[in-house]
């Protein structure tokens, strides 16, 4: 196993270094288990890389160390590291000439570095090379320098910033990532969670290289997003509890303070913000407007634009919230929806928009006359097809923004003429995400068996989280094998927050359950052993998390 580096051509770099090649000779006769011990000392990035081949000697990085780029594309990544140094070392990284002395140097090489977010990183005793041919590939190459530091260059508050210098050991890492979509969903309505919380939750993501931020912005227990032309879905949506339209019998928030208001809304000032934020992180952020169910908050504050005043329909979704649904009989609603969409994609820049599309309640639109006179007119003769006129039209809506569509699982029942392009949750099971590949839908898997980390790590009154589904444990998510499939386009991690009372029980239920999330999505599957990321993990991967204040499960639970 160990001989396989032999294929690998990053020993090129120093191949002038004689005591290099006495190294790699030494290797060669080397039994598999002396190659084991000298990885290990290095071995402590989270996720694995695909390929990493341990050196001799130390880089040290110190004040008189400088770097080099003949690419803007190195920007962020840059800046990422200097900002680190500043506050844990307390100098800055400056700018100097391309040299073999003490230098750091980023190279735009798309020759070598063929895959889109991939990277080789060399670090020899003298200089340090990191190569890419993209911005993601050039920040998950310092996002692995830093990793090879010690943990408390990850400081956030400066508290510690005065050790001089760094010790990383050499070595060439070649990696890539497994999939192109690697996400954590966080739910911004249930409980609401700061700009500041929402920053931190970012950096963590891309700290392990996970490139996908879904924020649930709206749903039955608040709206959380201004949108201009319609104020009061701040005004009215983003508050509930006493005095407010909000009023649930179960909620503010399960298991939570019944009489205590709960409200908040990011303003479109702290959108941008936070787009930037991801941005320069390699963090695209997919917004979730989730419709036509779970929006109780939206149809409290424009209930005539939203509901057929006919209507008769008496129902309440799975979580017991009545009459939650937006009517797709009525015209009114399309012309809200697609002024809403319009604001929304003019804030997020990427490519998609999520549409939920999840739970809509048995029983919603029976007895509205509108949806009965919308069923005459187009022929349809059921709720699941009058649910597929609804997700085409509004289909139609986000092409004509430049948007493609998002949807959880059920979006998918029917038949919907949805483009192609288009992309499905399988939140229900691994099974039915499969289901959908057979009928060539693009997918992302987040079964909630193994990646609903709002759930309880193991089954225990003391612990936080839900209990409706199984018990998802650190070592149950490590072990999720996504199936192999052109249209599978990655995996994700939810987190709901109906449970999620403050942040320390968000950072509990969130890690270490993401750090073996990452390594799911960025290591290749037969790179990836328990044991061995158990052993990172508990180790490096808290260290680094410890260093932040993140309030994580200190035990790794396993199954
Ligand atoms: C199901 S999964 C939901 C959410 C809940 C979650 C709680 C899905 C698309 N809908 O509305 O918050 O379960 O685990």
């Amino acid at each position: 196993m160990g001989f396989k580096f032999w294929e690998w051509k990053a020993i090129s770099y120093e191949s002038k270094s004689n005591r290099f090649l006495v190294f790699l000779i030494l290797l060669m006769f080397s039994t598999e288990s002396l190659l084991f011990a000298v990885g290990s000392s290095t071995d402590v990035i989270i996720p694995k890389p695909q390929k990493f081949l341990p050196g001799k000697g130390k880089f040290l990085l110190t004040k008189q160390t400088r770097y080099f780029s003949d690419t803007a594309l190195s920007k962020n990544a840059i800046t990422y590291l200097q900002r680190q140094l500043k506050l844990n070392a307390g100098f800055i990284l400056k700018g100097g000439k391309l040299s073999k002395d003490n230098t750091i140097s980023f190279h735009y090489n798309p020759k070598k570095v063929k895959k889109s977010e991939a990277y080789r990183l060399h670090i020899g005793k003298k200089y340090i090379i990191v190569e890419a041919k993209d911005k993601a590939g050039f920040f998950y190459a310092v996002v692995s320098l830093m990793q090879l530091m010690d943990p408390v260059i990850w400081g956030q508050t400066g508290s510690s910033g005065n050790t001089k210098s760094w010790s990383i050991p050499s070595c060439t890492i070649e990696d890539y990532p497994r999939f192109k979509w690697r996400g954590v969903m966080l739910d911004s309505s249930r409980n609401f969670f700061s700009t500041f919380y929402v920053k931190k939750f970012i950096d963590r993501m891309a700290q392990h290289k996970l490139n996908r931020f879904h924020w649930h912005l709206t749903d039955d227990e608040g709206w959380r997003i201004e949108i201009k032309q319609y104020p009061l879905l701040a005004k009215i949506g983003a508050r509930r509890g006493p005095g407010t339209k909000l009023p649930f019998s179960m909620y503010p928030a399960m298991r939570g303070p019944k009489n205590k208001l709960q409200s908040g809304y990011y303003t479109q000032d702290d959108i941008r913000e936070i787009v930037a934020y991801a941005k320069a992180r390699s963090i695209e952020i997919l917004p979730e407007i989730d419709i036509p169910g779970h929006a109780k908050a939206a149809i409290v504050a424009y209930p005539k634009l939203l509901q057929d005043p006919k209507d008769k329909s008496c129902y309440r979704s799975v979580q017991k919230v009545s009459n939650n649904t937006i009517n797709p009989g009525m015209e009114s609603s399309y012309i809200f929806l697609e002024n809403v969409i319009s604001e929304v994609s003019r804030l997020f820049p990427f490519g998609y928009i999520h549409l939920g599309g999840d739970e809509i309640p048995k029983g919603a639109w029976k007895k509205s006359p509108a949806v009965h006179s919308l069923m005459q007119k187009k022929g349809l003769k059921n709720t699941r097809e009058v649910q597929n006129y609804f997700f085409t039209r509004l289909d139609k809506i986000l092409a004509k923004h430049q948007r493609k569509m998002i949807a959880w699982q059920e979006v998918t029942e029917g038949k919907p003429k949805l483009r192609q392009n288009d992309i499905f949750m399988a939140w229900k099971s691994t099974k039915s995400g499969k289901k959908l590949i057979r009928k060539h839908r693009n997918v992302i898997m987040t079964p909630v068996q193994y990646l609903y980390f709002d759930q309880q790590y193991t089954r225990s009154k003391k612990e936080p989280g839900h209990t409706w589904s199984t018990p998802v444990s650190t070592q149950k998510v490590y072990d999720f094998k996504a199936a192999s499939s052109s249209y599978i386009r990655g995996v994700q991690a939810c987190l709901w927050s109906e449970t999620l009372l403050n942040e320390k029980i968000a950072d509990y239920l969130a890690w270490p359950r993401i750090l073996a999330l990452s390594e799911v999505a960025w290591t290749e599957q037969k790179k990836r052993k328990w044991k061995d990321f158990q052993k990172r993990a508990s180790e490096e991967g808290l260290k680094r998390l410890k260093i932040q204040d993140v309030h994580y499960r200190s035990v790794l639970p396993v199954r």
